[in-house]
């Protein structure tokens, strides 16, 4: 761990023992306190004000039982969470996550990283992020919508177009947030677009969501590369992970001219050295939803590794989109000694403090998430915006609005990292712009 300055490892020692045992939250927050030390040298009224110790508390917390009943009628119950962390900007705006890993601990790491990622969107919109400890995986349609229902039978008191916004994360898709917005919608007797993001097309969605996060990480790494001078043409790919965030960055990668020889499940790897092929995938994922593996089943030029490692393939360019601290600094000196020159987050908090030294150390590009992979709740923010004026943009001209944004994150976070003495280091960068939007917001809120 870098050493943090008196005040600011104080102030990481009390969260550490307001929030015992929630290690991947401890994990967040020193990342970004490790960014602050010049800001507060800068600006001493943070200090008084005590604005850290207020951005690390959430603003509320919920812990909800979920209760549902399998196809062969036996009950379960499941734990569901929100935590709506902060609205200075706006309202919460979030994902949902389904997967058996969750606690408390791991919603709250996600909903902090959100307030600082929904900051550097320059969208009006606040932190929040939720979900349950439900395992989608070998359910069946009826079930994964039964426990929608009974998840949003208790949610939808604390959500609304002017409260909290959810949307998709690991475990939840446009299957999901249909049956949870029918599940609204039916509750509340109102159409209520605004409640949730990542909706269909034909009933409030927006185009390009689907795409948005997948897309704007590799928009964020085209403009991280400009600054070496280099682009995506040409580059050796891998991408981590076989779900939302991989396919579309997989998807925009080779429109780009990239080759992506590799992606994994958490079960394996699949290696194609003539570059992933997207439909084969995307019949496999999306439609029939089954593991990776059946990729080599049905192309029998590529390879199945299980419990396989991709970062010890060799490649230009590292897009970890699965899941958080899925890349150590063991994975991190492999990639650096193969040759990647840079590494781009498509999921939150992939890479270990561990990798991210590693990296910085070997000059190697390093995107951090929360900038990186920002694209998908930007586009959140413009699906609000179109329901909010019952319209619906082109694809093109909505992939248009995400590219700008995503080079406006990168101009932003690129301008303060130099600003802050260390030039092309996203980490530095992303923090301290998204703490001072947060910060300069609460302190004209009063004391909040
Ligand atoms: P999906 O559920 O669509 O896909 C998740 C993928 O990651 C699957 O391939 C899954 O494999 C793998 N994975 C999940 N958990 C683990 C684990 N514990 N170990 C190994 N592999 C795992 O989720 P998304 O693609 O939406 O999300 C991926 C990441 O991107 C997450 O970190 C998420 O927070 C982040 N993100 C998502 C955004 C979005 O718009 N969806 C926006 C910004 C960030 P398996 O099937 O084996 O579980
Ligand atoms: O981590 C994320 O930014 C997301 N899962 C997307 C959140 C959103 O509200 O679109």
């Amino acid at each position: 761990m870098v050493g943090l300055d008196e005040r600011l490892e104080a102030v990481y020692v009390e969260v550490t023992r307001r929030n015992p045992g929630e290690a991947e939250f401890h994990q967040a927050v020193r990342e970004v306190l490790e960014s602050l030390s010049p800001v507060l040298a800068k600006r001493p009224e943070l200090v008084e004000c005590k604005m850290i110790e207020r951005i690390c508390e959430p603003e509320r917390q919920i812990i909800f039982r979920v209760p549902w009943q399998d196809d062969k009628g036996e009950l379960h119950v499941n734990r569901g969470f929100r935590v709506q962390f902060n609205s200075a900007l706006g309202p919460y705006k979030g994902g949902l996550r389904f997967h058996p890993s969750v606690y408390l601990g791991i919603i709250k790491f996600l909903g902090f990283e959100q307030i600082f990622k929904n900051a550097l969107t320059g969208l009006p919109i606040g932190g929040g992020k939720g979900g349950a400890d439900f395992d989608p995986k070998g359910k069946s349609d009826n079930e994964i919508m039964r426990f929608c229902q009974s998840f949003m039978l208790e949610l939808h008191r604390y959500v609304g177009e002017y409260q909290d916004v959810p949307a998709g994360d690991i475990g939840v898709g446009g299957r999901e947030i249909g049956y949870l917005f029918g599940m609204y919608k039916r509750i509340t007797s109102q159409y209520e677009s605004g409640v949730i993001t990542g909706k269909g097309l034909n009933w409030g969605g927006s185009l390009v969501r689907t795409e948005a996060t997948g897309y704007g990480a590799v928009f964020f790494a085209r403009e991280m590369l400009a600054v070496r001078g280099q682009e995506i043409e040409g580059k050796t790919c891998v991408v981590s992970g076989s779900g939302n965030v991989a396919i579309y960055t997989i998807q925009k990668l080779s429109q780009l001219g990239a080759r992506v020889v590799a992606c994994s499940d958490s079960d394996g790897v699949i290696y194609d050295e003539s570059g992933i092929d997207l439909p084969l995938l995307k019949q496999l994922k999306e439609v029939e939803r089954v593991r990776i593996e059946e990729y080599s089943e049905r192309k029998k030029d590529s390879r199945y590794v299980p419990h396989g490692n991709i970062w010890e393939i060799p490649c230009n360019l590292a897009f970890p989109s699965a899941t958080q601290n899925e890349l150590n600094g063991r994975d991190a000196a492999a990639l650096v000694k193969n040759g990647c020159v840079a590494v781009v987050e498509g999921a939150n908090m992939p890479a270990t403090p561990d990798a991210i030294r590693t990296f910085t150390e070997a000059n190697v590009a390093f995107g951090l998430g929360k900038a990186a992979n920002a694209g998908g709740v930007a586009t959140s923010a413009l699906e609000m915006q179109q329901n909010a004026s019952r319209d619906s943009w082109s694809f093109d001209y909505t992939e248009q609005r995400l590219d700008h944004i995503m080079r406006g994150i990168h101009r932003n976070v690129y301008e303060t990292s130099v600003e802050y003495g260390s030039p092309g280091n996203y980490v530095v960068g992303a923090n301290i712009t998204g703490f001072l939007r947060v910060a300069d917001a609460m302190l004209a809120l009063g004391v909040i």
